[in-house]
């Protein structure tokens, strides 16, 4: 009998993704000056921007914290925490989905009205950590990373609930590196 595969294929291409990523941050936002780190704010601010763009957000906050970090919130409906293919909330695929290129890849020159999300797995690639927070359905829905692994545990393969609230919107907390 043939030997079984003793590991995820799929979870070894994220993490390959990471480590192309981490190792030449430069072909992924630009450069690795003052522009790069402004262009992982960019990067996230653009969903935010296409949500708006969508008529469903009309609020958005970017705040530059005190320990370096950059916080991101808008009032749009959240990013979809459902269960996608391989039984992945959908909101994790959104910052673990490395879209391939460096150089030939669109999020260096994309700007607002791109593609959705093209960005926002290289800025966690490239944070120390990433704390995301989405609001919709009735409660908070949690989720962490650190250096682009995701370290929070699933519950019943979705999103741990951290409250209740009666909102709706994204808030992305983010350290890049
Ligand atoms: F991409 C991201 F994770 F970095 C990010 C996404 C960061 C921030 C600050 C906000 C967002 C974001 C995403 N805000 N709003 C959305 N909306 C959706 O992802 C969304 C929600 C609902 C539906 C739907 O068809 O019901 C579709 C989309 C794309």
């Amino acid at each position: 009998m043939a030997k079984k595969v003793t590991y995820d294929e799929s979870s070894i291409s994220v993490l390959e993704g990471l480590e192309a990523v981490r190792k030449r941050p430069g072909m992924y936002i630009g450069s690795t000056s003052r522009k790069g780190l402004n262009h992982l704010i960019y990067e996230i601010v653009d969903n935010s921007v296409d949500e708006h763009l969508a008529g469903e957000c009309d609020t958005i906050y970017v705040t530059l914290e005190k320990d370096g970090s950059c916080t991101v919130e808008d009032n749009g409906r959240g990013i979809p925490v459902g269960l996608h293919a391989k039984g992945v909330p959908a909101a994790r695929l959104v910052f673990s989905t490395l879209h391939a290129g460096g150089k030939f890849d669109d999020s260096v020159y994309k700007t607002s009205g791109g593609l959705h999300g093209v960005g926002s797995s290289v800025v966690n690639a490239l944070s120390t950590y990433m704390t995301v927070d989405i609001s919709r359905d009735g409660y908070v829905h949690h989720d962490r990373y650190e250096r682009g692994v995701p370290v929070e545990k699933l519950v019943d393969g979705l999103l741990p609930k951290i409250s209740k609230t009666t909102k709706h919107g994204t808030k992305i907390n983010f350290l890049p590196d």
